[in-house]
């Protein structure tokens, strides 16, 4: 008996063959095609995994990557709302990055407010003069900050930005989030292109609360202004670095972790040269990196908020209080 059939590449086959043969054929046919089934499962389902770790990556990195995440809910809620991710890898463009308000640029003439004569407390980190200092030894939001009201793109939830939740007392800036996502950020004027940051801060309470201590990049252009956190976390979560692409793809460059407590004081510090990025904690080195990727074009100053991201306000108050903050270069 003869049969016909396309081959998978497409040529006509003729066959006379014993029955033998066609089981066998038959057999092997059928074995195929539970081989391809279980192919196809298995892609699926490691496609699938591949995509629930994008999306944690996403999720650690803040929001600040690639993606577009779904709004939370707009006012009144408390506790903690889901979050969709999604979005492409390495980049793309993200519509709300973490996008403070308009700030005061650093003047020509920075002086030291305080602390004259102060030294970046790594030895490592030498050659700089102090050019900003601030203690928050008033009552108020000292001279050279400003704190938002609203804006922030995806980093706001619920109530939002607001100065009430900023207060100085008692020598501390203390910075809060309620669970109905009011919350403070602050820009300040300590910055220029390069040089050294410290900040001595901690941050507690409710989880899910986004600490951020950042570079900023003076033109508010982002992503391709850069981005420099070199302090961000979920409370509950540990501490990172996130040193953004200043590209039009965005993303971040260079991250990593650190296991250190940051319920508890410590220094913050985070020195960017035109060919390098060092972080430090308490005066030791925690990372350097020559990644040119995150070179800023221009220069940035600090700003401190206490971000929710969408849908992340926390269940109790959080806060982000901060002794100090200061400003070298060379
Ligand atoms: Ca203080």
């Amino acid at each position: 008996m003869e049969t016909t059939r396309k081959t998978p590449h497409g040529a006509d086959e003729k066959r006379n063959l014993p029955a033998q043969v066609k089981t066998l054929i038959v057999k092997r046919r059928k074995f195929l095609i539970v081989a391809a089934a279980f192919c196809l499962l298995g892609g699926t389902l490691l496609a699938r995994s591949q995509a629930a770790t994008f999306s944690t990556a996403i999720e650690a990195e803040a929001g600040q990557q690639s993606g577009k995440i779904g709004a939370g809910p707009t006012s009144g809620a408390s506790g903690n709302a889901s979050v969709t991710f999604g979005g492409t890898a390495g980049g793309g463009t993200n519509p709300n990055p973490t996008t403070p308000p308009p700030s005061t640029p650093p003047s020509d003439d920075v002086k030291a407010t305080s602390c004259t004569g102060a030294k970046p407390m790594p030895t490592a980190v030498t050659g700089y003069t102090i050019k900003k200092c601030e203690d928050f030894n008033g009552s108020g939001i000292p001279s050279g900050w400003t704190a938002y009201n609203g804006g922030g793109g995806d980093t706001v939830y619920g109530a939002g930005r607001q100065a009430s939740q900023c207060k100085v007392a008692d020598g501390i800036l203390k910075q809060s989030q309620q669970t109905n996502g009011a919350t403070c950020g602050m820009s300040s004027n300590f910055g220029g292109k390069y040089g050294y940051w410290e900040v001595k801060m901690k941050a507690y309470g409710g989880k899910g609360a986004h600490p951020v201590l950042i570079v900023w990049p003076d033109s508010d252009k982002w992503p391709e202004g850069g981005e420099l956190d070199f302090f961000e976390a979920d409370i509950g979560g540990k501490a990172g670095v996130f040193l953004h692409c200043a590209s039009s793809k965005g993303g971040n460059c260079y991250h990593t972790t650190s296991d250190v407590d940051f319920s508890q004081w410590h220094v913050w510090g985070f020195e960017w040269t035109a060919s390098s990025f060092t972080g430090y904690i308490d005066g030791e080195k925690w990372y350097t990196t020559n990644d040119k990727g995150p070179q800023m074009p221009g220069a940035g100053h600090l700003t401190i908020q206490l971000d929710n991201l969408s849908g992340r306000a926390p269940s109790a108050t959080a806060y982000m209080d901060v002794d100090w903050a200061r400003y070298y270069s060379k």
